[in-house]
């Protein structure tokens, strides 16, 4: 069963952005391997590396790039894995062009997209993709969903508690 999550960024830079997916992913249990690979750059290391993502054991793709970004659209026209891009903010536009770039695919090779630097939210749809076939993973899913409640629940606490006094 592909279980191995591939993070490819466009470049070294955006790497800040991607640590809370690589955490994230690592807390659920998941392996992550991080690898740069930019579209424009190393137009065929990236094609190499999605021809052969699906045999290296990865089951998802988070593609992360800046700017124009076309790192995720490039990716997924090697591969038929899942493909979510992780628009990078970087430049004048503050990661609305890398946004843009991601969610207004082309029809034909679709990819999803995260927010703009939202490592943690795509580590965990990554692992809400590969959960969707691994009933062990989805408990893990379940699992942190209870501790991030659990998180709100005494947050309130603290915060009924503060109001409390100041009456
Ligand atoms: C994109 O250009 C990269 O993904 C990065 O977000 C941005 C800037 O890259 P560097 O100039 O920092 O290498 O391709």
């Amino acid at each position: 069963m592909a279980s191995k999550v591939l993070i490819v960024m466009g470049s070294d830079s955006d790497l800040d952005h991607l640590l809370p997916a690589v955490d994230t992913l690592k807390e659920l249990g998941v392996a992550v391997e991080v690898t740069v690979a930019s579209a424009h750059r190393s137009p065929d290391r990236v094609v190499a590396i999605a021809r052969a993502a699906r045999s290296n054991g990865f089951g998802v793709v988070l593609a992360a790039a800046g700017g124009a970004a076309h790192l995720a659209g490039v990716f997924a026209a090697h591969t038929t894995l899942p493909v979510v891009a992780v628009p990078i903010a970087v430049g004048t536009l503050g990661g609305v062009d890398a946004l843009l770039s991601s969610v207004q695919m082309p029809g034909g090779v679709p990819i999803a997209s995260v927010g703009i630097g939202s490592g943690r939210n795509a580590g965990l749809f990554a692992a809400a993709i590969l959960g969707s076939s691994d009933a062990s993973l989805a408990e893990r899913l379940d699992a942190f969903r209870s501790r991030q409640e659990a998180k709100v629940v005494d947050a309130d606490v603290k915060l009924q508690a503060k109001l409390a006094a100041r009456a």
